[in-house]
C-alpha cells in the first residue's frame, strides 16, 4: 500500500531530540544537503484541554488506513519525553490493524508561545523520515496560531464548550486564522451554542468568491463518525489547496517562516551573550556593534567555508 521504504523510527526519535533542543549553530550542522519533497501537514491548534491530543491522536489513526502518518505533539503540559500520548489516549489494542503511525511528543521550550523554538526544523526532520503527511499538535495561546498557520498547509482550531477562552479566542483574531472549526466534546453540553457562536463570528468574515469556506464541526472522541467527518474536511481542505494553486505559495511561506525564525535565534543568541557595558554606548552604536558581532559569529561556525586565502593565519 505504501511506497518508499520504512520509516527508521529509531534515527527520526534521535534526530528530533536533539534538534529539540539545538542551538542555531548546532541546527545548521545537522541539516542535509538535498531538497525534500513537500509533505502535506495538518496543524491541530487550541486551547489547552480543548482535547487536541485526544482528537489528534485519533484523527491520526483513521488516516493510517491510507498513509503513513508522523504526529508531532507539542505540549507544554506533558514534559515527558517520547510518545506518551498515545500511551494516555489510546489503548494498545486500538493500534492492531493500523497503518503506519509514529507518535512523538515534545515538551514546548518556551512555554509561552506553545511552539519549540525549533518546530520548523523538527517538521523538516520529519518530512525527511518519508511520511506521507505530517499532523502536528500546538497550544494555540499568543502567537502560536500565527506560527502554526505558516508551518501547516491545513489548521485546525480546536476549542471545547468548557472552555471559555473561546470567546477571547475571536477577539485576539485568531478566528480567521483557521481552515477548520472543531468543537470538540461534543458529547457534553453547549457544543451546539459554542458552534453557533463561532458561525455567526465566522460570518462577520465573509470569504471572497472561490476562497475555501471553513467548516464547523463538532467532533467527540466517543463518535468515531465525527471524527471521520473532521478527516474528510481536511482532505476536502487539501484537495482546494491543490485546485487553487495554493500549495506552492504555502511552501513559500514556510520557508520564509524558517528562515526567520533561525536568524531571529541568531539575534537572540547574540544580544544574550552581550556585556553589561555594551549599553553604556549610544543605541546608533549597539546596533552597529550587535550587528557586527552577529556577522561573523555566524562565519566562523559556518563549517563549510572556503579559505580565504589571507588572514587565516595567525
Ligand atoms: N467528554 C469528552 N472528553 C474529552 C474529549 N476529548 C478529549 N477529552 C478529555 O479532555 C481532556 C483533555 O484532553 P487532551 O487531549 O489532553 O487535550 P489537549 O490539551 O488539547 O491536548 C482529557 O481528559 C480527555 O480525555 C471528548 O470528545 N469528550
Ligand atoms: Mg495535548
Amino acid at each position: 500500500m505504501h511506497a518508499g521504504s520504512p520509516i527508521d523510527r529509531r534515527a527520526l526519535g534521535l534526530a528530533l531530540s536533539r534538534l529539540a533542543n539545538a542551538r542555531v549553530d548546532e541546527v545548521l550542522a545537522m541539516q542535509h544537503d538535498g531538497a525534500v519533497a513537500a509533505v502535506p501537514r495538518i496543524g491541530l491548534t487550541g486551547p489547552p484541554g480543548a482535547g487536541k491530543s485526544s482528537l489528534g491522536g485519533r484523527l491520526a489513526l483513521a488516516r493510517t488506513r491510507t498513509r503513513r502518518i508522523g504526529m508531532l505533539a507539542i505540549d507544554p503540559s506533558s514534559p515527558r519525553s517520547g510518545g506518551a500520548i498515545l500511551g494516555d489516549r489510546i489503548r494498545i489494542d486500538e493500534l492492531e490493524g493500523a497503518g503506519e503511525l509514529y507518535v512523538r511528543s515534545l515538551a514546548s521550550r518556551s512555554a509561552a508561545d506553545g511552539l519549540a523554538d525549533n518546530l520548523p526544523e523538527l517538521l523538516h526532520a520529519m518530512e525527511r523520515a518519508g511520511f506521507d503527511e505530517i499532523v502536528v499538535e500546538t497550544v494555540g495561546v499568543g502567537q502560536a496560531e500565527h506560527a502554526a498557520r505558516s508551518l501547516v498547509d491545513t489548521l485546525v482550531l480546536v476549542l471545547d464548550p468548557g472552555g471559555g477562552d473561546a470567546v477571547q479566542a475571536m477577539k485576539a483574531g485568531i478566528m480567521e486564522l483557521a481552515d477548520v472549526y472543531v468543537i470538540n466534546k461534543s458529547d457534553l453540553s453547549g457544543a451546539a451554542q459554542l458552534a453557533g457562536e463561532i458561525r455567526r463570528v465566522l460570518q462577520a468574515f465573509p470569504p471572497a468568491a472561490g476562497a475555501w469556506r471553513p467548516p464547523v464541526l463538532a467532533t467527540s472522541i466517543r463518535d468515531a463518525a465525527s471524527i471521520e467527518v473532521l478527516s474528510a474536511s481536511i482532505d476536502a481542505h487539501q484537495r482546494w489547496l491543490r485546485e487553487a494553486g495554493l500549495e506552492a505559495t504555502r511552501r513559500v511561506e514556510r520557508a520564509r517562516y524558517r528562515l526567520r525564525n533561525l536568524l531571529e535565534r541568531c539575534v537572540a543568541e547574540t544580544v544574550v551573550a552581550l556585556p553589561p557595558g555594551f549599553f553604556d554606548e549610544p543605541l546608533a552604536t549597539q546596533v552597529d556593534a550587535a550587528l557586527d558581532r552577529l556577522a561573523p559569529s555566524r562565519r566562523r561556525a559556518r563549517p563549510h567555508d572556503p579559505p580565504t586565502g589571507k588572514g587565516d593565519e595567525p
